[in-house]
């Protein structure tokens, strides 16, 4: 496991903030979360407060009589750290940084250093990078804006004014530079698919936490990092799962991706630049929406999961939805019951290898209307064709004739059309 060195086991206090948008409890539940999120980060939570609120204080966020109640936990439990669920804006942060004394951080800046310090790849890297630029970018302009109204003269431009143009130019350039090398990746890794393009992609995804990655395991043997932490994995991996039936006469090759997680208020700033680890869901055939049925809140997860996949545009995707940890249940009733509610779903353990096989044969009749299975016979001048099929497809089955080869491949319907000329009936 790695050290995570951002927030070394700081004490930290919990702060939530009641608004309308939520019920007192999933709000509570949310804190729950805040809190599991800054130990995924390396903190320690010695106290959580909430306040029930129509919306946070303008200044402070909390209250005023709140405030002093945090002042004196503070002093009493040597905390250093205090850690507010949403997202504060520039002017509150700075106040309660002041009023406080401590470090102050939201929940969105507590999502990106955990990324920040969980990015592996230089992908990853580059992403959480730009990620966290643009958190930072209106936030550095606001945050002058005082300056430059207390120093500047009527019509002239204060000396603060000068101090952020300089500084939003230094970070625009920078994140123009970040979002030139992240294309390039891009353009790379869509180069790699190519090849990939003649199966049928699944992914997992689901809220961080789910079991994608220990499924991912379950299913094609790969060795992806399982931890009871949030945002466990970060980057993005895709393995070639074969596919047989019970009869044996079935049989299918596919494309697996384990991805990042979900997480309910995920930042903006992060989905959007995370849309190269994402390219793998986005581009998918099916997704395999995971989901921890022994998490207390699971429904609000599920509804977290599916805004995001919205709001990434892959909410019209077919999808199977997979009814993790049932090896946690008490009995099975919530599961009957859930699969009455989504016809296409099942209830597996991934760690415990329950139920696999049954989710290994619902893939295989997943319809794939964007593949086809071509037979052709193709003469010997027609070499480049071949060629051709060898990269953009796969060959599943071939024999050299003396009129020419027989061929029968798996391809995209789009790539069929070049070659229907040759078609033959099968034998
Ligand atoms: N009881 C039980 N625990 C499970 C099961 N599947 C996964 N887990 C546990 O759930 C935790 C999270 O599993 P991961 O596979 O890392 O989850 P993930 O969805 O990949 O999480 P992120 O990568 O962090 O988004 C680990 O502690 C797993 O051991 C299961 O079927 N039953
Ligand atoms: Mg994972």
């Amino acid at each position: 496991m790695h050290e995570l060195v951002n927030i070394p086991r700081e004490r930290a206090i919990a702060v939530g903030v009641g608004s309308r948008a939520y019920s007192r409890d999933e709000s509570l539940e949310h804190l729950d979360e805040l809190a599991f999120l800054a130990e995924t980060a390396g903190a320690e939570v010695i106290c959580k407060i909430y306040q029930d609120r129509d919306r946070p204080d303008g200044a402070t966020a909390v209250g005023r009589g709140k405030l002093e109640e945090i002042k004196e936990m503070i002093e009493e439990d040597k905390i250093v750290l205090a850690i507010f669920d949403d997202e504060l804006t520039p002017a509150q942060m700075r106040n309660l940084s002041r009023e406080l004394n401590i470090k102050v951080l939201d929940r969105t800046g507590l999502i990106l250093d955990i990324f920040a310090s969980r990015a592996r790849t230089s992908e990853a890297r580059l992403q959480v990078e730009l990620a966290q630029l643009q958190y930072l970018l209106p936030r550095l302009s606001r945050m002058w804006t005082h300056l430059s109204k207390q120093f500047g003269g009527i019509g002239s431009k204060g000396p603060g004014e000068t101090q952020i143009e300089t500084d939003r130019r230094m970070v625009r350039d920078k994140i123009a530079l970040l979002k030139e090398k992240l294309s390039n990746v891009a353009v790379q890794k869509a180069e790699q698919r190519k090849g990939r393009d003649s199966m049928q992609r699944f992914a997992l995804v689901g809220y961080t936490n789910a079991g994608k990655s220990t499924l991912m395991n379950a299913v094609t043997g790969a060795e992806v990092l399982v931890e009871n932490k949030l945002f466990a994995t970060l980057d993005t991996t895709v393995r070639v799962v074969e596919l047989s039936g019970n009869d044996h006469t079935t049989h299918k090759t596919v494309l697996l991706s384990d991805t990042v997680g979900f997480i309910r208020k995920l930042p903006t700033q992060l989905v959007a630049s995370f849309r190269g680890t994402l390219a793998e869901t986005l581009e998918a055939d099916v997704l395999l929406h995971v989901v921890d049925v022994s998490h207390e809140h699971f429904r609000d997860q599920i509804r977290a999961v599916t805004e995001t996949l919205e709001a990434i545009g892959a909410g019209e995707k077919p999808v199977i939805m997979v009814f993790n940890k049932i090896d946690a249940l008490p009995d099975l009733d919530l599961v009957h019951a859930l699969q009455a509610d989504y016809t296409n779903s099942v209830g597996i353990s991934a760690q415990r290898g329950i139920n696999i096989s049954t989710l290994q044969e619902m893939m295989l009749e997943m319809g794939d209307d964007r593949h086809e299975t071509l037979h052709l016979l193709m003469p010997y001048s027609a070499m480049k064709e071949l060629a051709q099929i060898y990269r953009i497809g796969t060959v599943l089955d071939r024999k050299d004739l003396d009129d020419g080869i027989e061929l029968t491949a798996r391809i995209t319907t789009d790539e069929a059309r070049h070659f229907r000329a040759w078609s033959v009936e099968t034998v």
